[in-house]
């Protein structure tokens, strides 16, 4: 298999902490990939239309994407069970469609910063997708943190990639003031091999 990779997107990293907590990983070849909004770099647009990352190859001419497609094809590949069945599954996907909103919102704001104009940016905008974070990290604290401590899930690596990527572009927001169990479910969490080697750099 090969995996369209960049060593900071936080999308790549769910699928790279997966490859490693199942084993995949020896099977995956990792083709390092660059590209933004207005310069696709060298995504293969011909694999994604959308131009983004992650993307998997995984057999000849068959490509999966996005981040959640491809993590539930490696789980269901290595029989891991992360996902899991019944109302832990829709738990789990809830909790990775939050920590993936999280996501698109922190790189939305990244995106604002690097590829905007300075005298076109609208500082509302960039606050209003503060604002989706803050609320999410608040669900994440008050509604999900019990689900978050069980056995590893792919819920569970969602949001510890969240979380890792709002440190890397976002270190001066201080998420973790009001978010105590958060905070204390995560700093366990980064301890994990698998998030000790995908960290971004
Ligand atoms: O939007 C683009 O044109 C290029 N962006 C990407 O490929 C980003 C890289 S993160 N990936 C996504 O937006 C994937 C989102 C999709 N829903 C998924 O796979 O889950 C780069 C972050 C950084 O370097 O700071």
């Amino acid at each position: 298999m090969r995996l369209y990779h960049s060593p900071t997107s936080p999308y790549v990293r769910k699928v790279m902490v997966l490859l490693h907590e199942t084993g995949l990983l020896p099977n995956v070849t990792l083709v390092s990939t660059y590209g933004s909004p207005i310069d696709p770099g060298n995504t293969p647009l011909e694999a994604n239309p959308l131009g983004k990352i992650p993307a998997l190859e995984y057999r000849a001419g068959a490509v999966l994407y996005d981040s959640r497609v491809i993590c539930r094809y490696l789980d269901d590949l290595a029989g891991s069970g992360l996902y899991g069945t019944g109302t832990a599954l829709w738990s789990r996907l809830t909790i990775e469609a939050t920590a993936d909103g999280i996501l698109d919102a922190a790189l939305l704001i990244v995106y604002e910063w690097r590829l905007r104009p300075e005298e076109r940016r609208y500082d509302p905008w960039i606050e209003g997708q503060w604002a989706k974070i803050d609320r999410a990290l608040d669900m994440l604290e008050s509604r999900w943190i019990a689900e978050l401590q069980g056995p590893l899930d792919a819920g569970q690596i969602a949001v510890a990639c969240a979380l890792g990527y709002i440190d890397f572009r976002h270190g001066a927001r201080d998420w973790r003031n009001t978010r105590s169990h958060l905070s204390a479910w995560y700093a366990e969490f980064a301890k994990r091999p698998s998030m000790i080697a995908t960290q971004p750099a």
